[in-house]
């Protein structure tokens, strides 16, 4: 790797991320079902159909996947908590669940590991699901009452809490693009989702502050737009794409306001009064995290109804997942967030990775590719910080190989390889490259 710990501010965190429902098992310790079980469940959303019923099986062993965290010199782990584990109708309290999470915390405090809670990573239980899930306003304040609960258990412990994880997947890639559950390719579903996610954000925010509890924020995610071509159709597609993907959160976030040119479509499918919760969406945050991936090209396509436009991956180098590799595109959204919207308030880069076709051979994993990526990101993520960025932290997606949603087991995105079949894990090199550069 190009850097090492001393090249970052003294406190800068380095840790690896990872979500409840890609490495738990959720067919233990008496969760409920959830709109992802039912939507892999049904054919041509997943591939091979599979789903999180055993995951890595990190319910029983996530001590060892703790020890590994530690073994690396990590400072800090982001994972989430179930709503579906805590409470399995989305409404009443499964002891088993709370005490799940309450033993996970506290396994990372003995390791010396600051735990970064999500409170939404996606399983969104069956029950409220059938009333309609994020379309439905209920659904936010059914949310901030599972805040209560798990805060209730875990809060004294936890070192940061992110109310939800990447609000657009949740909002528009799974109820515009239906690639994620519940599968919908609606517009008015999706301008209620778009909104009721983000109320869904303040309300939980405004439930912590009554709470007294700090070190709360949101985590979004960033997609590096270009326009494909010199052209105005090409420039005009790429900023309503940029207004769609990387602008509707933020800006609801830290300002109150959503962009005209999204507005310009989903306008007429906004909930009644939505206006009224722009300022609950919008109280201060203490931080904000950034998933970063990748770069797109957009250009404009007006055979197609609002928002009229196609996207492309860029030109470069791409991962198992054909996403291109762009490691300016985090420099680039780390110091515009500075600039455009946050200030000074604390950024942690929350996700970046890559997935790869890895193989175990002779007992180990070469990953040069992932390591050159990491080293690369990294060393963007630094870049930022001399320009100004206050970033304050960087996680590794994923800490295990684990379930990449309707891609099944496919696609592997951990430092640490995952057999699906024995659920042995074996450190890959980029873990070990990883905890050199790091080592104090
Ligand atoms: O696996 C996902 C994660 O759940 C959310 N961010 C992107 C990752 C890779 O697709």
């Amino acid at each position: 790797m190009n850097f090492t710990r001393k090249d970052f501010p003294q406190d800068f965190l380095f840790g690896a991320a990872t979500a409840a429902y890609q490495i738990e098992g959720h067919q233990f310790g008496g969760a409920g079902p959830t709109h992802w079980d039912t939507f892999a469940a049904t054919p041509g959303n997943v591939v091979r159909g599979e789903d999180g019923a055993r995951a890595c099986d990190h319910y029983h062993r996530f001590a060892e996947d703790l020890d590994l965290l530690r073994d690396a010199g990590m400072d800090a782990y982001r994972f989430s908590t179930s709503w579906a584990r805590v409470m399995p109708d989305g409404r009443h309290v499964n002891v088993e669940g709370l005490d799940f999470y309450d033993r996970l915390v506290d396994a990372m405090l003995e390791r010396g590991l600051k735990p970064f809670q999500t409170l939404y990573h996606w399983e969104l239980p069956s029950a409220l699901a059938d009333k309609g899930g994020w379309t439905n306003r209920d659904t936010c304040s059914a949310f901030a009452d599972f805040t209560d609960v798990i805060t209730d258990r875990i809060g004294d412990r936890v070192h940061a809490i992110a109310t939800i994880n990447e609000p657009w997947c949740v909002a528009f890639l799974s109820h515009f693009l239906g690639h994620h559950a519940p599968g919908l390719r609606d517009i008015r579903a999706t301008a209620r989702a778009m909104h009721h996610i983000n109320l869904a954000h303040g309300m939980a925010m405004t439930r912590l502050r009554c709470k007294g509890i700090n070190n709360c924020g949101v985590v979004l995610n960033f997609d590096h737009t270009d326009p494909l071509d010199d052209s105005a159709g090409a420039a005009s597609a790429a900023q309503t794409w940029d207004a769609i993907m990387n602008r509707w959160f933020v800006e609801a976030v830290t300002k109150g306001t959503y962009p005209a040119e999204a507005l310009a479509g989903f306008a007429a499918h906004m909930p009644d009064s939505w206006q009224d919760d722009m300022a609950e969406i919008s109280q201060k945050i203490d931080f904000m995290g950034v998933n970063y991936y990748t770069r797109h090209h957009v250009t404009e396509d007006k055979s197609q109804p609002w928002p009229h436009l196609a996207s492309q991956e860029g030109p470069g180098a791409k991962t198992q997942m054909g996403w291109e590799i762009y490691p300016d595109g985090l420099r680039s959204f780390l110091t515009r967030l500075a600039t455009d919207y946050v200030g000074d308030l604390p950024l942690y880069v929350t996700e970046n990775g890559m997935a790869w076709d890895d193989r175990v051979e002779n007992g180990a994993v070469y990953d040069p590719e992932r390591m050159q990526f990491v080293s690369d990101h990294i060393t963007a993520t630094k870049r930022a910080i001399d320009q100004g960025a206050n970033v304050q932290g960087f996680f590794y997606w994923s800490l295990l190989d684990n379930y990449e949603w309707a891609f099944g087991y496919e696609k592997r995105f951990g430092m640490v390889h995952v057999d699906f079949d024995t659920l042995k894990r074996v450190p890959k090199a980029s873990y070990h490259a990883l905890k050199s550069a790091i080592a104090r």
